[in-house]
């Protein structure tokens, strides 16, 4: 029976990985999480069939004996965020490219026969060509894009060095049920979800105008699966996990409104250090060698999304969650 390890498996992508693993006709899967941006109610529903292991990324020793001889380790434990990681860089840098590196280390001496890596689009920054491509050269403009590009590269030096057989994958503004709005770091499409369900007006930093690749997080969480189960021909590749898409947060905003029948005019503040203007994904490496095939569209995602949200609403005024 193979097993399976994901890193901030109760987080709001890891979370969806599990129940995705679960779904599959064999495997055991495990967590690895501190609970520190991720919450134990994201996996109630499965608590049952999977093992937490309640630990942090940052200490080595822990994780060795809990990712030995896992048949692949998911590794999405992250402090995400880009204004977050300008914040408190220090503790960002220690999880997101400390933590990567034991995770790496632990897998590669523990005999894991492939790692799965969560990469990010921020990576590309601000490069000028529109679908940002594989082969671009990285210019990161904050804290979180260095950190999560230095675990890009760690992951091809522990194959070419060490024969893990590891795959990045660098996710791009992943969106869906889970994503936790109750922070100011939060993504900005759970913040929407929130402001459009309360009737209050959501603050867009800039003009609005800037645009993202919004990518559906059960999109992303096939995708992972799919890099596990690719041939070894992709071990120590880099692949963008994006839709191929992208819109701008005034267009998202606008179709949110009309989604729900309702008119909230948002509010406008100043741009955000370390943004992006704009980011889409080219998918074609993705799709020729991982077999990517995203299922959802933005409309799709975000009514199955707001559904969620609204579901939740209920069960916290119930006193349910
Ligand atoms: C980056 C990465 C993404 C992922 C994520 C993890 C890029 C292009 N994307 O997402 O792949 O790794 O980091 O955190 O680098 N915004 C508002 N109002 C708000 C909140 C945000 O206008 O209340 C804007 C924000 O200024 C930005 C956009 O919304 O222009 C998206 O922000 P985000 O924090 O959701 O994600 P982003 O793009 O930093």
């Amino acid at each position: 029976m193979p097993k399976f390890m994901v890193t901030g498996g109760a987080g709001f992508i890891g979370s969806t990985l599990v129940r995705s693993l679960l779904d599959q006709p064999n495997g055991e899967v495990e967590i690895v999480d501190n609970l520190l941006t991720g919450h134990e109610k994201n996996i109630a529903d499965v608590r049952k069939r999977v093992m937490l292991h309640h630990v942090d990324i940052r200490d080595a020793s822990a994780l060795r004996p809990i990712l030995k001889g896992a048949d692949v380790v998911f590794h999405l434990a992250a402090i995400p965020s880009v204004p977050r990681s300008i914040h408190e860089p220090q503790a960002s840098h220690e999880v997101n490219a400390d933590g990567t590196f034991n995770v790496m280390r632990a897998a590669a001496d523990g005999g894991v026969r492939r790692l799965v890596y969560a990469a990010s689009s921020s990576a590309y920054g601000d490069s000028e060509t529109l679908p940002k491509i594989e082969t671009m050269i990285p210019r990161p403009k904050s804290p979180y894009a260095v950190q999560k590009l230095l675990g890009e590269h760690y992951a091809a030096v522990f194959h070419s060095c060490f024969g893990l057989e590891t795959v990045s994958l660098r996710f791009f503004n992943v969106y869906g049920p889970r994503q936790d709005p109750s922070s100011p770091y939060s993504g900005v499409l759970s913040l929407f979800m929130r402001h459009l369900l309360a009737r209050t007006a959501p603050t867009i930093f800039g003009d609005g105008e800037q645009s993202r690749d919004f990518t559906y997080v059960e999109d992303v969480a096939g995708l992972c699966i799919k890099a596990a189960n690719a041939p070894s021909s992709v071990a120590g590749k880099m692949f963008n996990a994006g839709n191929g898409g992208r819109f701008t947060l005034n267009q998202i905003w606008s179709l949110l409104q009309k989604v729900e029948g309702v008119e909230i005019a948002p509010k406008f503040g100043p741009p955000r250090e370390g943004d992006v203007r704009h980011s889409m994904a080219d998918t074609q490496a993705a799709v020729a060698e991982l077999g990517h095939a995203p299922k959802f569209t933005i409309e799709e995602g975000l009514k199955k999304t707001l559904e969620w949200y609204r579901m939740a609403e209920i069960q916290t005024t119930q006193g349910v969650a």
